[in-house]
């Protein structure tokens, strides 16, 4: 299953948590983990040139199936040439599958065995998708990293239901495997679902894992329930993972859960927190979240954060971001979020480092709970 292409190894372990600092090799490049990927729905980092990802240090980023699908079809993106052609981007990409997609955003959805009908929020359009269909639209849109098509159940769900979207979910990852046909070029990873339910997840892990997969990710997080059952969830289920693969968090993106799950030997994580935050005009600085409208900032001549690299910081003050944002400027909003993607990828780097310097501990231990 496995394709010389792909290929993850470990540089260091650290010797108290589970936190590795691995590399994770692509036909695009390579992903150097601990790693935050940025969160590309309709091929764009929303306010983002590919310039400025690279420059932010983004190595991998995500894209929907979903919303591809819907517009402007993966058909066009495979005249293209592929998603990494059509929008400029020349590193690795990961595409979700849009089984997440498909449940939170659109309506009539009617759920059975076969996949999932639902009527398009674009144009009213009932359209089928099914784990087959799911693997056709990504094998068309050519990332390096594709999903498995999943039912990840809402949060509160009682025992029964989730039992049986875990277990479809599954079965689902079967036919998935059947119906890719790019295994050399990209790599299928199977999502580990289960809710809340330990004994759940301990049974989807070990199902998963039979399939030897090229990487595995644990969905069905951050769905609403409190963060210490985030990190509860992931204990349970990130070391059941094989340690040789490369795991994945999906949807999680807050400082303390990424450190809580790094430290259970999570290795990639995504989050649309830093461009949304962005396009409201909040900064994150100091593990804070910053309100730029707020009045402290209007005769604050600092930059956001003056240890931050990135160009907003280097070159803008807060009294000038605070400006744009009260004058709801576009420019505003592109400078918060380009500080925001480089806070959060610097900071899973800052991790990173820390681990190849057996300082994981001393350095990050105060978030974990
Ligand atoms: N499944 C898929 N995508 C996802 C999730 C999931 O469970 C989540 C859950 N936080 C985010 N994105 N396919
Ligand atoms: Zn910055």
């Amino acid at each position: 299953m496995t394709s010389i292409s792909f290929k993850f190894y470990c540089e260091r372990n650290c010797r108290q948590t589970q936190a590795r600092a691995g590399i994770f090799e692509t036909p695009h490049g390579k992903v150097e983990t601990p790693r935050f990927m940025p969160v590309g729905t309709i091929a764009t980092v929303k306010g983002l040139t590919p310039a400025q990802l690279e420059a932010a240090q983004a190595q991998m980023i995500l894209a929907n199936t979903y919303h591809l699908h819907l517009q402007p079809g993966e058909e066009i993106i495979k005249q293209a040439g592929g998603l990494h052609k059509f929008m400029g981007w020349k590193q690795p990409i990961l595409t979700d599958s849009g089984g997440f997609q498909v449940f939170s955003l659109s309506e009539l959805r009617k759920i059975s065995e076969e996949g999932v009908t639902f009527r398009s929020p674009r144009d009213g359009r009932i359209i089928d998708f099914t784990p087959e269909k799911a693997i056709q639209v990504q094998n068309a849109l050519g990332a390096d990293v594709i999903m498995a098509f999943d039912e990840c159940p809402p949060y509160p769900a009682d025992y029964d239901a989730v039992l049986l979207a875990t277990e479809r979910t599954e079965r689902w990852l079967e036919r998935c495997i059947q119906a890719h046909d790019r295994s050399e070029s990209q790599a299928l990873f199977g999502i580990v679902q289960g809710g809340v339910y330990e004994d759940l997840r301990r049974q989807a892990a070990k199902r998963l894992v039979e399939f030897d997969l090229p990487g595995y990710a644990i969905g069905g997080v951050s769905v609403g329930e409190p963060g210490t059952l985030i990190n509860q969830i992931v204990a349970v289920t990130a070391p059941l993972l094989p340690q040789e693969k490369p795991r994945y968090l999906m949807g999680v993106g807050t400082y303390s859960e990424m450190v809580n799950a790094i430290a259970q030997g999570v290795d990639l994580f995504d989050c649309v927190i830093p461009t949304r935050l962005g396009r409201h005009g909040s900064a994150l600085v100091q593990g804070e979240r910053w309100n730029l409208k707020n009045a402290r900032f209007r005769e604050d001549f600092t930059p956001l954060d003056d240890c931050c690299p990135c160009y907003c910081c280097k070159t803008f003050s807060r009294a000038y971001l605070s400006h744009l944002i009260r004058s709801r400027e576009m420019l505003g909003y592109l400078l918060i979020s380009l500080h925001n993607v480089t806070e959060l990828i610097r900071f899973t780097e800052r991790i990173r480092t820390a681990i190849l310097h057996d300082r994981f501990l001393a350095e990050f231990g105060h978030w974990l709970r």
